[in-house]
């Protein structure tokens, strides 16, 4: 028996895990770990089933080739061999952009998919690409990027100090919080109810987060852009405002707020002009206060206007940048702040002309660009760590436009709906057996923090780890051939680095030789030394070796202010207005008297799942966790429904189980993502198959500035089944 200690990759709360494995390396079980500063011991049962996730049997453990229905176990060599003949006939044929990427969320957990997407979608010289993200946060990206000139410049509540919390769209309580890294979520909501501060829920769904607030409004889904606009009316009307930063557009933006009053906005949104009133000068009137609005806000109509009032009344509240507000962290590998401002648009996407945000286009548009002929068709896929058959607005037109690909290759663990589209699929080693430090979620930590985990068990003989995996495939795309030695790639990579450091004015390496710094790096895997050369060159001066010395991670405190250092705009000052936004504005406008669907689909997560790939470990699946549709007691009387109902939209129809309860609004219905699992081998999960909720959600649907697709608020019919 040894004990091991690591942080959790499975969601954004970075939990410090203690394990116990036998002499066999088999896990006999995982705790919280109690030494870890960030998450004292914190631990759920996603994270407790982490031994049994790596040791489940469907899980690939070496490469599979497919020819026509036919798959079989292959070589290492042998498959990036026939990847490179892939992905070479569709680019001789037709060019690079005839290949896309889809990057799925796990790349936000792991330190292959930070390293090595970048250079990978690099070599492969394509505009295609394509990520979780634009079914997820990306508004949030656009609103920081124009409002704060970068888009990674996200501010987080900071929770264990704020005396007012407004959430909107976000369900911690069964998520454990998503840009917000805070590890115990539950523990802090109700540490901030114990100190007196107030905390309000708006969601359509009466959330267990919800029930732990001092107060829950339910709104109609897709309508926060309203209420939040009604808030920003009223501060600005009323004098409420108390700006402590430099801004620029405060008068544009009063008067764009002055036809979205309280009481212009309050039937649209359902929530009483009164109370949006009282919401203003409650936020106003605290000590401190921090507005957060996550997936149920982003993932709508007006995603990126409401991310943006989000930031516009923590401005007006004077709480951007101050203790108790909403910060900046200060993470210990600084990922590459960008020098020029932020801008969208910069390409658009072949079909329907989408713009481009962060160098992606949105995956809404995925099938089109496979399915429309012409110049630049899209024909061979790379897709890592993702599931968009089942997590993309209408799934199941992306199945049938996968099934036409020339080529594809999959960077994933599991045969699943996606990955049995491949021609090749190139498994990463289970978790325990990677390093790992999160290099894209302490940037939204609410406290600053680093740790670093070591692999738990050594590599398997024989088998890449997941870098060495898309370092071959970035050395295949850039023609390097599929026997070139991975190390070449970090080698590369680090001299750009040290180099870019040794020549940069004020950094803390100025004037020193790049060769020298290069020598005096640690680490066991090209990863490690690149993870060693970004923390000595991060503003903490860490290492690898410190943090290895630190098992259990390194505390660095509270958040600071640190606006100046993360403004990147053209101005110089916080862009309460900026152009791209006023434009959509003008959408939001014309939608406010139009009449409302009867009943709109929204989403909910469940503590146990992980989006769709946790439903194959047993202790994880059944029980609460299932595929059902919550629909009020009044909306089953009315439409006269049984057990199930056909649920139509415009882009598909489904016959699902319903939940009737009364924590969700009348004429609101929520099925969560994930689920429709089929034909792929995973036996638990096809024994808790459920359905796709993206049978439902329409492709056609964006919102506008971000692109990103619409998962709430989607109009729907029900009847009975
Ligand atoms: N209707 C609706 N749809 C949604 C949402 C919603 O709320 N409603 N939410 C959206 C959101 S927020 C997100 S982030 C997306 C998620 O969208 P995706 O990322 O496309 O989907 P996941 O289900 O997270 O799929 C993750 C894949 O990564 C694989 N994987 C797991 N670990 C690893 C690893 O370490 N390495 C590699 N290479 N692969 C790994 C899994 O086997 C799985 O195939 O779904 C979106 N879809
Ligand atoms: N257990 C678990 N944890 C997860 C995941 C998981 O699948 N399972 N997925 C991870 C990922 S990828 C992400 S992005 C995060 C997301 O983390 P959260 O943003 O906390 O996601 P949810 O738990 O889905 O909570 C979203 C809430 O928005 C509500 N909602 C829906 N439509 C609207 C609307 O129009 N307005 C408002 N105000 N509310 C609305 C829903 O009812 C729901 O309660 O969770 C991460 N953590
Ligand atoms: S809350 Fe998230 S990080 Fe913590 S144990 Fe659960 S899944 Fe892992
Ligand atoms: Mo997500």
């Amino acid at each position: 028996m040894r004990t091991a200690h690591r942080t959790c990759p499975l969601c954004e709360a970075v939990c410090g895990l203690r394990l116990t494995l036998d002499d066999t390396g088999h896990v006999t079980s995982v705790k919280g770990d109690p030494d870890d500063p960030f998450s004292k011991g914190f631990i759920c049962p996603k994270g407790a089933s982490l031994g049994a996730l790596d040791e489940d049997p469907d899980r690939l453990r070496v490469p599979m080739i497919r020819t026509g229905g036919e798959w079989r176990e292959a070589g290492w060599d042998e498959a990036f061999e026939a990847v490179e003949r892939g992905l070479a006939s569709v680019t001789e044929a037709h060019g690079r952009q005839a290949v896309a990427v889809y990057l799925g969320n796990p790349n936000a957990h792991t330190m292959a998919g930070a390293l090595y997407n970048p250079p990978l979608i690099k070599a492969l010289g394509t505009r295609n690409v394509f990520s979780a993200s634009t079914a997820d946060q990306m508004p949030k990206h656009v609103s920081c990027g124009l409002m704060f000139g970068d888009p990674l410049a996200i501010p987080v509540p900071d929770l264990d100090r704020t005396d007012y919390l407004l959430m909107l769209g976000a369900n911690p309580l069964e998520s454990n919080g998503s840009l917000c890294t805070a590890p115990d979520f539950p523990g802090r909501l109700k540490a901030l109810r114990r100190r007196g501060g107030r905390f309000v829920v708006v969601d359509p769904r009466r959330t267990r987060t919800a029930a732990l607030a001092d107060e829950h409004l339910f709104v109609r889904p897709g309508t926060d852009a309203y209420l939040l606009f009604g808030i920003v009316h009223t501060l600005l009307a009323e004098d409420l405002a108390a700006v402590r930063v430099e801004t620029a557009g405060l008068a544009e933006l009063r008067e764009l707020a002055g036809e979205f009053s309280p009481k212009a906005v309050a039937e649209v949104c359902g929530v009483p002009a009164e109370t949006i009133v009282r919401l203003a000068h409650e936020l106003a009137a605290a000590p401190t206060s921090a507005v957060y609005a996550r997936i149920g806000t982003c993932t709508a109509e007006f995603g990126t206007i409401a991310q943006w009032l989000v930031d516009v009344i923590n401005v007006l509240t004077g709480n951007l940048d101050r203790p108790g507000g909403v910060m900046f962290a200060k993470t210990a590998v600084e990922l590459g702040r960008r020098s020029r401002p932020y801008t969208t648009g910069r390409w658009r996407s072949r079909v329907r002309g989408l713009p481009e945000a962060n160098g992606e286009l949105p995956v809404a548009t995925l099938a089109d660009e496979i399915e429309t002929p012409g110049e630049g068709q899209v024909r061979a896929l790379v897709a890592v760590a993702g599931n968009p058959v089942l997590s993309a607005p209408n799934g199941t037109r992306l199945d049938r436009a996968f099934a036409g690909l020339e080529f594809m290759v999959a960077v994933d663990p599991y045969l699943n709906e996606t990955t049995r589209h491949a021609h090749v699929i190139l498994p990463p080693p289970p978790v325990l057996r990677s390093p790992h430090y999160d290099l894209s979620l302490l940037f939204v930590a609410v406290r600053n923090y680093a740790r670093f985990s070591p692999p738990v068990l050594p590599p398997e003989p024989g088998r890449p780890s997941e870098s060495e995996i898309l370092a071959r495939l970035a050395m295949i795309a850039s023609g390097q051939g599929a026997g070139a030695d991975p190390a070449l790639l970090d080698e590369l990579i680090l001299d750009q680095m040290l180099r870019r450091a040794v020549e940069t004015p004020g950094s803390s390496v100025e004037g020193r030789d790049a060769a020298e710094l290069r020598a005096g790096l640690d680490g066991e895997s090209g990863a490690e030394l690149r993870l060693d050369a970004m923390l000595k060159l991060g503003p903490y001066g860490l290492s690898l070796a410190a943090l290895r010395e630190h098992p259990h991670g390194i505390d660095l405190g509270p958040l600071q202010p640190r606006l100046a250092e993360v403004l990147r705009t053209a101005s110089g000052r916080v862009e309460l207005a900026p152009p791209q936004l006023v434009e959509d504005v003008a959408r939001l406008r014309g939608r406010l008297d139009a009449p409302p669907a009867e009943i709109v689909l929204i989403g909910r997560r469940h503590l146990r799942s992980n989006n769709s790939w946790l439903h194959n470990v047993g202790p994880l699946v059944g029980g609460s966790n299932r595929c059902t549709l919550q629909i009020n007691p009044a909306d089953v009387a009315r439409l006269g429904l049984g057990g199930h109902a056909l649920v139509r939209s415009a882009a598909g129809e489904l016959t699902v189980p319903l939940e009737p309860t009364d924590t969700i609004m009348p004429g609101v219905v929520s099925l969560p993502h994930g689920w429709g699992h089929a034909g792929t081998g995973q036996r638990v999960a096809a024994e808790h198959a459920g359905v796709s909720v993206n049978a439902l959600t329409d492709e056609s649907a964006v919102d506008v500035p971000s692109g990103n697709a619409v998962f709430n608020g989607v109009p729907v019919t029900l009847t009975p089944a």
